[in-house]
């Protein structure tokens, strides 16, 4: 391989050499929110986009390390805020790190046996996804929430475990406020 250099615009999240690799609209994650009403009631009326990633054509595999930026856009699903799906690892022991660019978010994490913590992220802040901890991220703010991502090329992505399971804490909006509370549906079959 040959080395590359790649320029990223803080503001956009865009890496001016990365192709988009997804883009998440609320149908392609109805699983995830907790309120099945609201989502369903939210579909009716339009199918708005959650999240998009940029991201780097890089061999998945032993070795190399993946990068990605990630931009999350502000509104909220009942009173849950747009949020990534979220994920373990499929090889569970593999970390990852975030580096927050733009806007106000949360990195929230679970482990398997239940165990739930709430890392704030904005621009500047480092976070890091120790092995074995599930995460997702979430825009508390009203402007896109956008975070570069790196994590060891063999790492893969379980998705079918948080959406059996879900995360045992949900990040609500009360009373304007970011608000952690227990999510009434944790493995709870989708
Ligand atoms: C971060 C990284 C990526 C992940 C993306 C979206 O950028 O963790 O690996 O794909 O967020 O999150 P998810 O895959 O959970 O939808
Ligand atoms: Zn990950």
């Amino acid at each position: 391989m040959e080395p590359f250099a790649a320029a990223l615009d803080f503001k956009t999240g865009i890496i001016d050499s990365a192709q988009q690799r997804l883009q998440r609209r609320l149908s392609d994650m109805r699983a995830m929110y907790a309120d099945r009403d609201a989502v369903e009631a939210a579909l009716t009326r339009d199918n708005p986009l959650i999240y998009e990633v940029y991201g780097t054509d890089l061999p998945e595999r032993e070795g190399q390390v993946l990068y990605c930026t990630t931009i999350i856009y502000p509104g909220t699903i009942g009173d849950e805020y747009y949020m990534t799906k979220g994920h373990f690892h499929a090889l569970r022991d593999r970390a990852e790190i975030y580096l927050g660019l733009a806007g106000e978010g949360y990195l929230l994490l679970a482990t398997d046996a239940g165990d739930a913590r709430a890392l704030k992220m904005e621009p500047g802040i480092v976070t890091y996804v120790p092995p074995y901890w599930a995460h997702r991220t979430i825009n508390c703010g009203d402007v896109p929430f956008i975070f570069l991502a790196a994590w060891p090329g063999d790492a893969g992505h379980d998705y079918a475990t948080i959406e059996t399971m879900g995360f045992p804490k949900l990040l609500v909006r009360r009373g304007g406020q970011p608000t952690l509370i227990d999510n009434p549906r944790y493995r709870v079959s989708s």
